[in-house]
């Protein structure tokens, strides 16, 4: 088993939309683990280091604009290959073009406001989490159902 750890990131539309509680849902039914969880606002600053690689594209400011709009949930999500599940449980960017089934293929039509983030890499998760974690806000703890997902 590869027990990983993933930055997950419910944006300024989820949070308006009230849809927390229904991203967080799907995410713990699938037998992904939170580890760590907050609600706050992304500084200008914040959101050029997630969004460091897409500086010059022509959404880029728009994005930066969109992503700090509003509160945005943070996650640090746990679970076997937790990356690459993460990446397949959300779906496409384009939400139009997301398969049904995943989270944004469900819950979205924007390419923009497509509902979440989950890192694409574990080096990636590793510096996201970073920017909005500290290291003694990520827990370790038993989830009851722990013995039956593993
Ligand atoms: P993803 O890894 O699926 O979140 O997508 P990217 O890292 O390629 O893009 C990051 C964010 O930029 C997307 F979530 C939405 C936004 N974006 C646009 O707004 N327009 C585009 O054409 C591409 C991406």
């Amino acid at each position: 088993m590869g027990l990983e750890k993933t930055f997950v990131m419910l944006k300024p539309s989820t949070v308006a939309r009230a849809m927390i509680g229904k991203v967080i849902c799907r995410i713990e039914d699938k037998g992904l683990k939170i580890v760590a969880m907050k609600l706050t606002c992304i500084a200008k600053e914040e959101a050029a280091e997630l969004y460091a690689v897409h500086k010059g594209k022509p959404f880029y400011d728009a994005l930066v604009q969109f992503i700090t709009s509003g509160p945005i949930v943070a996650m640090v999500i746990e679970g076997d290959e937790a990356v690459k599940v993460m990446r397949k449980f959300i779906g496409a960017t384009n939400s139009k073009e997301a398969e049904a089934g995943t989270i944004r293929g469900d819950f979205a039509l924007s390419n923009q406001k497509n509902v979440i983030h989950a890192s694409d890499s574990v080096e990636n998760a590793k510096m996201e989490m970073e920017i909005f974690f500290a290291p003694e806000e990520i827990l370790s703890y038993k989830r009851a159902d722990d013995n039956w997902i593993y």
